[in-house]
């Protein structure tokens, strides 16, 4: 069993892939990685390790002294925390990527998982039914190191051979884990403020469409392209994963159908346009023909599981 390591494994997927992981891996297997020093409690259960993603030094010598094959590398900057530190995000965006690539060239990783977004595509790309291959040009700071990120990882897959797979996610909704920075994070603060207050106040408009994935999804598909036969994998960039699209009021209608009394208003703030510079759908066929993807959850199955599950305790951890 090759030794995998998840950097960032504190964040919304880390938690999640994490423990998915270890499910299947075994426990001593998949090493969690993040920047605190002591293991998050969602992460106990397995080794953890305090790295920096940005000390190259110190992440080579951790996974070539302990023999780690596999590296998803989800450290990152969201969207709309990268607009308010944009050097940082560039930094934190690019330079791990780096180093993960470098050790995959020199043959000390297997295989690499890292992150895309539909962050990549911008106001001039079809919105609807985003195809693979169209225009992109992304307006935010971490929409471009998304796309920056995208093009190193084919051109070391196709020059050096690196067997790097990629997902551009859509906005995630789980509730084990709050998401930290992202302009879709509305779809999941929506959740606890029905429950805790039985009203939200959205900082998107009303009619703002946007890609979204249930978490479950998004773990299943990531694992399945991880575990897929090398000449499957076609797209060394980053492929297009669609599940739901909805906006803001419509995912409020179906909260409303479990929380009759829940309200809603809308407060569109800097958000508003990155998301209208965003695709509404996603067309994923690419990702279905190569390697078999599909989504199980619609908006109506995503909703009733977030709110029986959501523990508005998480919100003061
Ligand atoms: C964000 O909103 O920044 C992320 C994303 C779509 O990549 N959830």
């Amino acid at each position: 069993m090759e030794k995998v390591l998840i950097i960032g494994a504190g964040g919304q997927i880390g938690t999640e892939l994490t423990a998915r992981l270890r499910e299947i891996k075994g426990a001593d297997n998949v090493y969690a990685a993040d920047i605190h020093e002591n293991c998050p409690k969602n992460l106990e259960g397995g080794p953890y390790v305090q790295l920096n993603a940005l000390d190259r030094e110190q992440v080579r010598s951790f996974i070539i002294g302990n023999e780690i094959r596999q590296v998803y590398l989800l450290a990152a900057l969201l969207s709309a925390t990268a607009e308010k530190n944009p050097d940082f995000a560039w930094r934190l965006n690019m330079e791990g990527l780096f180093t993960i690539l470098d050790l995959a060239k020199e043959g000390h990783l297997s295989k690499i998982f890292w992150p895309s977004s539909i962050a990549v595509f911008g106001p001039t790309t079809p919105r609807d039914n985003t195809p693979q291959h169209t225009i992109m040009e992304p307006t935010t700071v971490y929409g471009i190191s998304k796309q920056a990120g995208e093009r190193w990882c084919e051109y070391y897959a196709n020059k050096f051979n690196v067997d790097v797979r990629s997902i551009r996610y859509p906005g995630l909704i789980s509730y084990t884990s709050l998401p930290g920075g992202g302009t879709t994070d509305y779809a999941v603060d929506i959740f606890y403020q029905a429950k805790m207050n039985g009203k939200y106040t959205s900082f998107l408009s009303r009619e703002s469409r946007l890609p979204m994935m249930y978490m479950e999804d998004a773990i299943r598909g990531t694992i399945e392209l991880m575990e897929a036969p090398k000449d499957q994998i076609k797209i060394r960039s980053s492929y297009n994963l669609g599940a739901l699209s909805f906006t803001p009021e419509e995912l409020a209608n179906e909260i409303k159908k479990h929380i009759p009394d829940f309200t809603i208003d809308y407060e569109p703030d800097f958000r508003q346009a990155i998301a209208d510079s965003w695709p509404a759908s996603i067309d994923d066929s690419t990702a279905r023909n190569d390697w078999g993807w599909k989504n199980k959850y619609d908006l109506s199955r995503m909703v009733e599981v977030m709110l029986l599950n959501i523990n508005v305790e998480l919100l003061n951890i």
